[in-house]
């Protein structure tokens, strides 16, 4: 039988794998990527949809965000209502112009595919990798069921529970925190498109309304810590976002609920991304709640990263992990510091935010009045100019810019320009 090799072998075909695979394949380097699901079944599961401003102008340098920016809304303004007040959040303005593009996750991945095999890359569907151990000489050996696959560099873009980050040493584990509430997510046929997001904080628990598409919406509704799903039947659901997000008016009309779920909520940041020649990118690294909608752009940003720390480590062409630097630093583990600030200040983002929507447990009901009222002056500040609204802007809507690979013929100064170009 021969053997099977690869220079970067990738686990997982979600949005890191696949921006991973992408540029690297494009840049010569021989690439793999399995993903364990069918490709039905990556192309059509409705996740995340809100895309940061940097992440978009990163895969528009690249030539994927065609049908994105086509198709894609651009959004700048998202509303928090609490005690009756609904205050706008012109988060566009706020920033000097940076605003989230809309686009659902599963048509994005249709398209990284497409534009991935149109450039001659392929993906192996159906295909779990069953588990990453080491040759003599320390490179990886991936179990996959066509035999073992040798490989320079393993990736791990497999998610949460990934099979990479079990072959690091410590499991690839990390700080985290379950938080005291779920959030109960619902997609449903909507009247007419949601022009702005709506966070509702409430005394009975925080209510969001997302844009998806111009027919679909995506609501979530805090739910306790646990709750099993079978609590909440249909007309209970709907009755709650009604209530909680105050439906009316000129808002869209719930039709039917395509899919329901239960979202545990956590946070966790693993200790490292790199162990040798093994690497982590995205939610395999780490897990941010949907609060802030940042655990797709965050991946996506993780792979930009690591794709620029490969192609230097892997043009110096001596393995040592340097990518050449003269100083002795190192391309590899540049990645892993940079992308672990990264993930904790998007942490960081998310928790406030979080905080900001959730009531905390226990209060009485002067008490919850009080922290209402809190709440909503804290909304105010940030709704309005002045460095607290720009900094909360800015986060939200992921200003600055992405790196391109150096060698990349549209990058300029090898990272993609900031502005607000396109629509
Ligand atoms: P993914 O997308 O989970 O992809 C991992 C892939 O790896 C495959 N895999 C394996 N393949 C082969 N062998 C194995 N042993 C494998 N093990 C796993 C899996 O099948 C899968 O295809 O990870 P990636 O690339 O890191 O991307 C992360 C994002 O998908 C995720 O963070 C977002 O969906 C989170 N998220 C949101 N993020 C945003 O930026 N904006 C949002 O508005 C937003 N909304 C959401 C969300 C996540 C949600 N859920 C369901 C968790 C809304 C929801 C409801």
């Amino acid at each position: 039988m021969t053997r099977r090799t690869t220079t970067v072998a990738i686990v997982g075909a979600g949005p890191a794998g696949l921006v991973l695979a992408h540029v690297l394949h494009r840049a010569g380097i021989a690439v793999t990527v399995h993903e364990r699901l069918s490709r039905a079944a990556v192309e059509s599961a409705a996740r995340a949809g809100v895309l940061e401003h940097r992440v978009v102008e990163y895969l528009r340098a690249l030539g994927l965000a065609d049908r994105l920016t086509a198709e894609g809304e651009r959004h700048g303004r998202c509303e928090i209502t609490c005690l009756g007040e609904n205050v706008l959040v012109d988060y566009g303005a706020l920033s000097g112009g940076v605003r989230h593009w809309v686009y659902p996750q599963q048509q994005l991945l249709r398209d990284l595919i497409a534009a991935y095999e149109q450039a001659g890359g392929s993906v192996a569907f159906d295909r779990p990798v069953r588990g990453v151990t080491a040759d003599a000489a320390g490179r990886p050996v991936l179990d996959t069921a066509d035999g073992p696959l040798h490989a320079e560099y393993a990736i791990g873009c497999d998610g949460a529970h990934g099979i990479v980050a079990a072959a690091f040493p410590d499991r690839a584990q990390g700080p985290g925190r379950r938080y005291p509430y779920d959030w109960l997510t619902v997609l449903a046929r909507i009247s007419r498109p949601v022009e702005q997001i709506r966070y509702a904080v409430h005394a009975d628990g925080f209510a969001g309304m997302m844009p998806r598409t111009a027919d679909v919406g995506r609501f979530y509704l805090e739910v306790p810590a646990g709750e099993e799903p079978a609590a909440w039947d249909e007309p209970r659901i709907r009755a709650e976002l009604h209530r909680r997000l105050a439906l009316g008016g000129d808002d869209p009309v719930l039709g039917e609920l395509l899919e329901t779920g239960m979202l545990r909520m956590r946070g966790r940041v693993a200790h490292r991304m790199r162990s040798g020649r093994l690497l982590l990118a995205g939610d395999a690294a780490h897990t941010v709640t949907p609060s802030g909608a940042k655990g797709l752009n965050s991946a996506v940003a993780d792979a930009a990263d690591l794709a620029g720390a490969l192609l230097a480590e892997l043009r110096d062409g001596d393995g040592d992990g340097d990518g050449g630097a003269p100083d002795g630093g190192d391309a590899l583990d540049g990645y892993e510091r940079r992308r672990l600030d990264a993930a904790w200040q998007t942490q960081e983002f998310s928790e406030q935010l979080l905080d900001l929507l959730h009531l905390p447990a226990g209060l009485a009901a002067e008490e919850r009045g009080f922290a209402l009222r809190l709440r909503l002056e804290r909304i105010r500040r940030i709704a309005a100019a002045g460095p607290e609204g720009a900094a909360f802007a800015l986060a939200y809507a992921g200003a600055g810019e992405l790196p391109l690979p150096a060698m990349w013929p549209s990058a300029q100064g090898g990272a993609v320009a900031t502005g607000t170009t396109g629509r």
